[in-house]
Formats: structure tokens, C-alpha cells, sequence
């Protein structure tokens, strides 16, 4: 029987490269040189596509595949699927929930203490010689008890909240209604009347079209000098302009950051600031789970090519 054709939209590791390539008929996107001539000659075959959340699959590029069956995600995210024009052709699309969310969560709360308590510069401070050439390392502040707020109490949201409890942090966070499991927290609907209630910001809201922006010039403001932003989510869900211009005036205290506006080239301001942790959008990115999420979205390649149900669709 002849594989099913596969376009792969960017790289996989070896212990998933393998078994893709020896159940499918793999056609490596990212390795061809001209994309256009190459989608032109391969498009015609490809029946499912196989993609990274941060990569995706946009219009043209489900365009140039007339016989697309399935769109399978490696990653949560799936904001980087045109998902009007899979739906508009039934394109079934998957991605890899569940198996990521500890560890998306983990990044979150460590970027949260690493910034926090000025742990880079701190390291730099022992390694330098500051330490016994100037003595103490200049105080930073407290996490524990302090107010966070959780932007989207989806699985993610969830998790980082159930850490900062263990925290005595006082916690509230804003979701489309009041969820059951966070009856100990404080619901806030509005962003901007939850960054007014927050020392620490976690955005951890699944981006797209309608969340665009959602922490906008006016919820940055409200957080405020002593407040700190951290985003696990998308790029798209801050105003980064905004950002970068409250950074730099000190309207907002710090920032810490694992997703950019056109990664990986992020915008030069970013690193002329002191004020920010830059993270390489590796929140997930743990052995464990990164072959979870692999095999995940290998089995959804299969089971649909063996007529079963989805493991995990979207759409
Ligand atoms: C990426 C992610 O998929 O889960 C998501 O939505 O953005 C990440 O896990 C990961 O960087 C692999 O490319």
C-alpha cells in the first residue's frame, strides 16, 4: 500500500523523524530551497500536513494542497493554521494538548522567580567577582503572597495558578465565565481591571483574531511600575509596541517573556532593556514532553489515515 503523502512544514527530532518517514511519504518544506516550485510540484499528492505551533500552515500553503485531509500540530497552539480556509474545505486540524501544559507552566512560574529575584544578574554577580569585590547583591523583591493574575484560566492558566497557590499568592484571573475549579480565586473578567489587581501578569490565553492585542497600552498601564508581565502564550496577545515603550519609560516594572513579535528575530529594543527575561519560546521544551507531543502528533496522523476518530482535533 502506498504511504500517504505528507507535507512537513518545519523540523522534528530524530525519534520522530524516523517513524514519520517510515510510516508516511515525508516532503521536508523546510529543507527546499524554492518553496514555491516545490509546493507546486509536491501539492498535488499531499494529503495531510504535518506543522509546528509555531509554524502552522497559512492559506497558500493549504491552497497548493488540493487533496488536504488533515492538518496535524505539533504544539497546543494552533493560531498559525488558517483555520477558515481548513474549514472551508473540511480539513481536519489536531494539535497536542495536555501533554505540554506542566511544562509550560513550570517555564512560566521559573521565569516569574528568575525576574523577580534577579537570578541572572545574580549569577553574573558571583561569576564576575562582584560579589567580593562589592559585597551584597542588591535586594530584589518577594513573590510568595503577592497578587497574580491569570489571563485565560484554560488548562495552562490552570496550572500556573494551582503553582502560585503553593505560593500563598492571592490569586485571581479572567476567563470567558467563573470556572468550578477556581472557586478559591477571584474572578475578574476585565484585563485591565485584573492587571490593576496584580503585581504579576501571566498571559496564558490561546491566541487568535479576538484576542489580538488584548493587553493593550491600557492594561500594561495599570499593572503598572512595580508590576511584571510574563507571556507563555503568543506575541500577539500583548501589544508589543506598548510594551516595549512602558519598559523603556519604567511605566511598567519588568517584563518576562518567552514568545516575540516575528521570532526568532525579536525587535533589537528588547535587548537594550535590563527590565526583561528573554526566553527562547522553549516552554515546552523538555525531552519528555517534546516526545510526547511527537508521538501525539503522529497518532493523530495515523488514526486518520486508518479511519479512526482524532485523538485530539480542533477543528
Ligand atoms: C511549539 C508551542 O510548538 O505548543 C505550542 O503552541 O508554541 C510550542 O510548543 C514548540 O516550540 C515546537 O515548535
Amino acid at each position: 500500500m502506498t504511504k500517504p503523502h505528507i507535507l512537513q512544514v518545519g523540523s522534528y527530532p530524530d525519534w520522530d523523524q524516523i517513524p514519520l518517514d517510515a510510516a508516511f511519504q515525508m516532503h521536508r518544506y523546510f529543507d527546499a530551497p524554492d518553496k514555491a516550485t516545490f509546493l507546486a510540484t509536491v501539492g498535488p499528492d499531499i494529503r495531510g500536513i504535518a506543522t509546528r505551533g509555531d509554524l502552522g500552515a497559512n492559506a497558500a500553503m493549504i491552497a497548493a494542497c488540493p487533496r488536504l485531509e488533515v492538518i496535524s500540530v505539533y504544539g497546543v497552539g494552533y493560531d498559525a493554521v488558517d483555520l477558515v480556509a481548513a474549514r472551508a474545505r473540511g480539513i481536519r486540524v489536531t494539535n497536542t494538548p495536555d501533554v505540554l501544559t506542566n511544562d509550560v507552566a513550570d517555564l512560566g512560574v521559573a521565569m516569574m522567580l528568575m525576574q523577580s529575584r534577579g537570578m541572572i544578574g545574580a549569577e553574573t554577580w558571583v561569576r564576575d567577582g562582584s560579589w567580593a569585590a562589592k559585597g551584597q547583591y542588591p535586594l530584589q523583591r518577594k513573590v510568595w503572597g503577592q497578587r497574580a493574575g491569570i489571563l485565560g484560566l484554560g488548562r495552562i492558566g490552570l496550572a500556573v495558578a494551582r503553582r502560585l497557590a503553593a505560593f500563598d499568592m492571592q490569586i485571581a484571573y479572567s476567563a470567558s465565565s467563573p470556572k468550578e475549579a477556581a472557586k478559591d480565586w477571584e474572578f475578574i473578567a476585565d484585563p485591565v481591571a485584573l492587571a490593576a489587581r496584580s503585581d504579576f501578569l501571566f498571559v496564558t490565553l490561546a491566541a487568535s483574531p479576538a484576542t489580538r492585542h488584548i493587553v493593550g497600552a491600557a492594561a500594561i498601564a495599570a499593572l503598572g511600575p512595580q508590576g511584571m508581565l510574563i507571556n507563555i502564550s503568543r506575541a500577539a496577545n500583548i501589544d508589543e509596541e506598548a510594551l516595549l515603550t512602558a519598559l523603556e519609560t519604567g511605566a511598567l516594572g519588568s517584563a518576562a517573556l518567552d514568545v516575540f513579535e516575528g521570532e526568532p528575530k525579536l525587535n533589537p529594543r528588547f535587548l537594550a532593556l535590563k527590565n526583561v527575561l528573554l526566553q527562547p519560546h522553549h516552554a515546552s521544551g523538555t525531552f519528555e514532553t517534546r516526545q510526547a507531543m511527537g508521538k501525539l502528533l503522529r497518532d493523530n496522523l495515523t488514526a486518520h489515515f486508518a479511519g479512526q476518530p482524532l485523538l485530539t482535533p480542533v477543528a
